[in-house]
């Protein structure tokens, strides 16, 4: 059994100073029970914690570090920035260089804006729709998480729903009647919703593949439904792409579907391990932004030349090795099926749904398609299951209602291990 006491005791000093002694919610273990692990550092697959223990991490800051912890070309990036200014508030000219390379990766934009983090992206991105389109509503659906705005607090997924708010307090009437819940996967309960009130939604925003009820892949023609239904309705499409941008292909969800959306909103990848996000249309949109237009958006911080370099840096590796996509999807797939046939084995009654390098395993006997069905997930069994990975030196995330990133430095080594541990403790559960 790992042990824990320098983390616990890290924990219990800093729930003195911060709420819940954790940033973001998620972290604090509350889920699955325990301490949380405080990190000391990782390189490439592996997290090394504050006790000296090693362990394949299968979350990988949630997403960003796709090519590993510690990249040297990231790295290395950061550190010569820094040496000449970390923030400036003024124009720089390595924004401009990763706004191109972005646009020419990602389909069907023309613009890109530069912002802190996802919550910010998806937030102002919002915004932006209801001033393009002079309409107010917007619809999102249960289970889908756009960061911890106001407008997207209901029904959410990720550390909401984990924590059981997902309709957080805080959030005033006013904001939450513009926002509308429809189902994940069912075209005709949204084509309700939008019937119900014509002339009257901005927007509808979308995880084109769900991340934060565990990953859950559209149903066939679903999103393509969505697609016609805005064009019908003058209706912006959101992606939310901070999970799947740059991750699922060079051009994200859209480029892997083959489906454009109106906005596209980025973040985890897009900073290689910064806090960077960013949402990006075609002119017509973007033009409606100041300074050139009337909608409002802007950030000290926005564009700062660390996070723009350690961006770019990761952009450009993978612009520069599109085969990193196919050997990830590989390596996703190879773990499915050894997880599959561990479970398989010892009889645990599970769905597994994976697209690209995002998987996750659902304690639950039916398909999960959306928030109802992720949320009849065995959490006991999940519980038991997040703490004996962990014995066996696997960290995945301490929800089931969070998604594993794939990293393309694990090796096929790492993964037999972690098959290994899922048969060992499959066995237990
Ligand atoms: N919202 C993230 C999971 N979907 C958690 C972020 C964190 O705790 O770092």
């Amino acid at each position: 059994m790992i042990k824990y006491q320098r983390s616990s005791a890290l924990f219990a000093e800093a729930q003195k100073v911060i709420p819940g002694g954790v940033n973001s919610p998620v972290r604090a273990f509350k889920a699955v029970g325990g301490d949380p692990i405080f990190v000391k550092e990782a390189k490439g697959a592996y997290l090394y914690d504050e006790d000296g223990n090693e362990l394949i991490d299968y979350i990988n800051s949630w997403g960003p570090m796709i090519l590993g912890h510690a990249y040297e070309p990231v790295v290395n990036a950061v550190v010569e920035k820094a040496k000449k200014g970390t923030s400036f508030g003024m124009p720089t000219e390595i924004e401009t260089e990763i706004a191109e390379l972005a646009v020419s990766m990602v389909p069907n934009i023309d613009k890109i804006r530069f912002v802190n983090s996802g919550t910010e992206a998806c937030m102002s991105a919002v915004r932006l729709a209801r001033g393009f389109t002079g309409k107010d509503k917007l619809i999102k659906f249960a289970g889908c998480y756009h960061g911890h705005s106001d407008s997207f607090l209901i029904q959410a997924g990720s550390g909401a729903v984990t924590f059981g708010s997902p309709n957080s307090p805080g959030v005033t009437e006013g904001t939450a009647k513009d926002t509308l819940l429809a189902k994940y996967n069912n075209l005709e309960n949204v084509k309700e919703i939008v019937a119900a009130n014509q002339g009257e939604i901005a927007c509808i925003i979308i995880e084109p593949i769900a991340g934060n009820m565990g990953c859950i892949p559209p149903a066939e023609g679903f999103l393509e439904g969505l697609r016609a239904l805005c064009d019908k309705n003058d209706i912006l499409l959101i992606f939310d792409e901070v999970m799947t941008g740059f991750r699922l292909a060079a051009g994200g969800a859209q480029e892997l579907l083959n489906i454009n959306a109106d906005i596209v909103t980025f973040g985890k990848v897009i900073g290689g391990g910064l806090p960077v996000g960013a949402f990006a249309a075609r002119d017509e949109i973007m033009n409606h932004l100041a300074p050139l237009g009337p909608v409002y958006q802007a950030g000290t911080l926005s564009g700062n030349p660390l996070a723009m370099s350690a961006g770019l840096a990761m952009l450009s590796e993978l612009n520069n090795s599109p085969e990193i996509f196919l050997s990830l999807a590989e390596k996703t797939q190879y773990l499915h099926q050894g997880i599959t046939e561990a479970l398989d084995k010892h009889k645990v009654v599970h769905t597994i749904n994976r697209t690209g390098s995002m998987i996750s395993v659902h304690f639950s006997p039916t398909p999960v398609i959306d928030f109802a069905t992720a949320a009849e997930v065995n959490n006991e069994t999940f519980k038991k299951f997040f703490h004996g990975m962990l014995d066996n030196g696997i960290y995945i995330a301490p929800s089931a209602f969070e998604t594993w990133f794939i990293t393309e430095a694990l090796t096929y080594k790492d993964l037999d291990k972690t098959i290994t541990a899922v048969d060992k403790v499959a066995a237990t559960l």
